[in-house]
């Protein structure tokens, strides 16, 4: 028999209401990919414009209807060109990937070689053979990695972009803990006609904040972005430039060539993210950047192996640690979960299997946003000491960090619905 339509529904409806209670207070969300946006990004992230169309650019639109959201549009992309000092941002590209196809797209043809970080060395599968750099049907090259510094190694990217002359180059990454060398890079990548290509997704809103250098204004030729990891804002993607040469190509590239519809809806909580992170992007981002500065020199001072220790951990939103010895990344990122801590597994430098591979990711962006400072970070370290060190019943971890989180669950560093008049709303009341 056929489960009723209402048995149905109010499992959804469940499902819904204890994910949301679940993830947003009971947990400590660690991904360094996700994040929270402030109430009023949220207010408005329910509109009209999630079932509407919009081909084309703003003015030139092949369907009609789309008056204001083509104005919702422009201000975007105005305000985060702004932001980022950029001569063009593009907000269509409906993820970080969808940017990074673009943004190769309008660059590259098939068959060119484009030199970017394995997977294993913090490369987005994005930037690789078996994601959009193989879907473009490009070839790639390794970028030489320095272990000791735990970064591109400056010397031999040189030699190799001379050597090889690369159609592009992509810096950036998902595990990515200091800048990567953008300025020398882009000097030698111009001398040979190599277009350099920075996907800051990871960092976005930590080059809002000043905390992390600004590839654009180092000589990238493209910067790409998602627009929800430490840049607090909803989920999609971001494509900037500063030469005036590249805004037509990678205009083609996004529409007709890679994208349709934009999903505008996107757009009101995009224009507000940004507006915030003008507002109280500086201190958002560094206390970002203690935050995840003190959780790593806990969590070694209890015993874990942090990576970096000698180039003091961390300059980002992540922190590494290799547990190999405790029973490797699945492992422990299950036994976390059991007890309301949500990191995610990951490949370390040497690592050969993504399904098990010997790291743990962590980043603090989103608990930031949730007021957490440098003496919350030392508390996370305890209860990481007590699930896999000191091998407690996760459940009995899981008690106290409910406990913990309880006095956490306002986002700070935006703005209220209240505060423009707006009263409370239909998603945050899914919490209850
Ligand atoms: N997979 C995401 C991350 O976690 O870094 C990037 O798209």
């Amino acid at each position: 028999m056929k489960e009723s339509p209402e048995s149905i529904i109010s499992r959804v409806i469940e499902l819904t209401r204890i994910h949301n209670r679940w993830r947003r207070t009971e947990t400590i969300n660690l991904i360094a990919s996700e994040n929270v946006m402030s109430p009023l990004a949220e207010y408005l992230y329910l509109n009209d414009m999630m079932g509407r169309y919009a081909e084309g650019a703003p003015g030139k639109k092949l369907y009609q209807g789309t008056y204001f959201m083509d104005q919702l549009e422009q201000l975007c992309c105005k305000l985060l060109a702004e932001l980022f000092n950029a001569r063009y941002a593009d907000v269509r590209p409906v993820s970080g990937t969808v940017a990074n196809i673009a943004a190769l797209y309008a660059v590259t043809e098939a068959g060119d070689l484009v030199a970017s970080l394995p997977i294993s060395l913090g490369g987005h599968i994005s930037h690789r053979k078996v994601g959009a750099v193989g879907v473009l049907r490009l070839r790639t090259v390794n970028l030489p990695w320095d272990n000791d510094n735990f970064n591109i190694d400056v010397d031999e990217a040189v030699k190799l972009i001379r050597e090889t002359r690369p159609r592009a180059v992509i810096l950036g990454a998902s595990v990515y803990l200091f800048p990567h060398p953008v300025r020398e890079i882009a000097e030698a990548a111009h001398e040979v006609g190599t277009y350099v290509i920075h996907d800051s997704a990871h960092v976005l809103g930590l080059i809002a904040g000043k905390a992390f250098p600004n590839p654009i204004e180092q000589g990238c030729d493209i910067m790409t972005a998602s627009t929800h990891k430490t840049f607090p804002g909803p989920q999609g993607g971001v494509i900037f430039t500063n030469r005036e040469d590249l805004i037509e190509k990678l205009d083609k590239a996004v529409f007709p060539g890679v994208t349709s519809n934009y999903h505008q809806h996107r757009y009101p909580s995009l224009a507000v993210t940004t507006v915030e992170m003008r507002e109280f992007g500086v201190d958002y981002a560094s206390q970002v950047v203690r935050n995840a500065r003190r959780l790593a020199e806990a969590l070694h001072e209890l015993g874990f192996r942090v990576l970096c220790e000698h180039l003091g951990f961390t300059k980002s939103h992540q922190v590494l640690l290799d547990v190999r010895e405790l029973g490797g990344g699945s492992k422990c990122a299950v036994l976390l979960e059991q007890a309301n801590i949500i990191v995610n597994k990951n490949m370390l430098p040497g690592d050969k299997s993504p399904e098990d591979p010997s790291g743990i990711r962590i980043g603090v962006q989103e608990m930031t946003r949730f007021g957490m400072t440098e003496q919350e970070m030392e508390r996370i370290a305890e209860f990481f000491y007590r699930v896999l060190i000191k091998k407690e019943e996760p459940s009995r971890v899981r008690r106290d960090v409910i406990e913990f989180r309880r006095s956490f669950t306002e986002v700070k560093y935006g703005f209220r619905p209240d505060e423009f008049n707006l009263t409370e709303l239909t998603l945050l009341e899914l919490k209850k």
